[in-house]
């Protein structure tokens, strides 16, 4: 069988963990729970194109229901012209994948094939379809609507797996304080670890998360330097969780557009260096939103096996780009890294999220086992298969299940 094929089938068929999603189960309800055609068409980086092909100011999008905007967004981008760019072809993928008409003129069909979808047996159908064994959600401790679910003891879902999300306490100065204030704490450190505990042993997360601006800096003479080095490091150590850091993101550079109005910067990969030197039992998951800072991560993680590198993030997650970072992780890190999560809001993303990762993937791998054939050593299928389980899951796995690889046996 020609190589190609072989890693077709293998990529094909190999389970993934999608270690970043925006998903909730339907326990979490409606605004959180987001699926179906409305919210797919009017997803943060449709809304940001639709205002290149209008003259529509933002405050008239938004004054528009859900429906109007998906209409306006359908007809703008998927009638009136071809539905080119990513996250257009995405949606095309999803109705195809449903086989819906792709070049609907409206979107009465899709509305009433979702609308007729059993929301839990329709999350079974979409893991299936996207290939996918679980999901971490994003859970926002700071988001009243996020609370109450879990204040109201939500049923945990074993596919959807919590991430501790703590942006505002690490990038607003405020919430420290206000935490203090309300737990009655001597200081913002000691109430925030009071904080973490008691929301660790509440939603049992697989790690924490954090994103953070280009100019990250650590050490850093301010709360969250401190907050960092006197709680955040300390509390996943102690409960041996990895912490996430995604770093580049400027926030509302264009504030009119909300969630669509984010950009990206230039950060300084020697933070990550000297996070990871000084913290030596703890573990990093840490992903970048610059292209440039990619390159640098790769050679990082080359320096340090407590830091694993993971996805391509957000602005990054477009094929010309994913390829390039995938290979470039491959030549610098053979099978040791984590590719790519989805980063979905919407559930029926991960189909063409995880579709067009695959298709990624098959090139590149392609490319790695064919250059590794020519240099004199042919890779048999099952370590092909090895490679891309370990891609796909085990890297993930190892890294929130304690972080041993390959346990060297106990020295004699
Ligand atoms: O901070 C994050 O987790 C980012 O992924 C943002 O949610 C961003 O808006 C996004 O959806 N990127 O894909
Ligand atoms: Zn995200």
């Amino acid at each position: 069988m020609p190589m190609r094929t072989t890693i077709e089938k293998i990529v094909a068929k190999t389970l993934a963990a999608d270690i970043h999603t925006h998903l909730y189960t339907p326990e979490f309800g409606p605004q959180l729970q987001l699926w179906g055609i409305d919210e797919l068409v009017t997803y943060h980086y449709l809304v940001a194109e639709q205002f290149r092909f209008c003259s529509l100011k933002p405050e008239q999008f938004w004054a528009m229901s859900k429906e109007q905007q998906a209409d306006h967004i359908w007809k703008l981008l998927f009638v009136d012209r071809a539905p080119l760019s990513e996250a257009c072809r995405g949606v095309i993928a999803v109705l195809k994948a449903f086989g819906l008409n792709t070049s609907a003129p409206d979107l009465k069909e899709a509305r009433a094939f979702f609308r007729a979808q059993d929301a839990h047996q329709h999350i079974g159908n979409v893991l299936k379809l996207a290939g996918l064994t679980e999901v971490v959600m994003t859970n926002d401790v700071f988001d009243p609507k996020e609370v109450a679910v879990w204040e109201s003891g939500v049923r945990r879902d074993p596919q959807f797996h919590a991430a501790l999300r703590i942006d505002p306490l690490l990038n607003d100065p405020a919430v420290g304080k206000k935490i203090a204030a309300d737990s009655g704490a001597p200081d913002e450190v000691t109430a925030a670890r009071k904080f973490l505990d008691r929301w660790i042993e509440r939603m049992k997360p697989l790690y924490l998360a954090v994103s953070l601006p280009p100019s990250f800096q650590y050490p850093e003479d301010s709360l969250r330097g401190r907050l960092l080095r006197d709680v955040i490091f300390p509390t996943c150590k102690a409960n041996n969780l990895p912490f996430a850091m995604m770093i580049g993101v400027r926030k509302r550079v264009n504030p009119a557009l909300v969630d669509a109005g984010d950009s990206l910067g230039h950060a300084d990969t020697s933070v990550v260096e000297r996070i990871c030197l000084e913290n030596p039992d703890n573990r990093f998951l840490v992903t970048m939103l610059s292209r440039e800072n990619q390159h640098e991560l790769c050679v990082a993680a080359r320096k340090f096996s407590n830091l694993m590198i993971f996805g391509c993030w957000w602005f990054l997650n477009n094929p010309s780009i994913t390829r390039e970072i995938t290979t470039e992780r491959i030549e610098l890190l053979g099978a040791s890294t984590i590719p790519q999560h989805s980063d979905a809001r919407i559930l029926e993303q991960l189909i063409y999220k995880w579709a067009h990762t695959r298709r990624m993937m098959v090139d590149v791998l392609d490319e790695a086992y064919r250059a590794l054939a020519e240099d004199g050593r042919v890779a048999t299928e099952k370590e092909i298969q090895q490679d891309v389980e370990q891609m796909f899951r085990g890297n993930f796995q190892q890294w929130v299940g304690g972080g041993r690889r390959n346990p060297v046996a106990a020295l004699g």
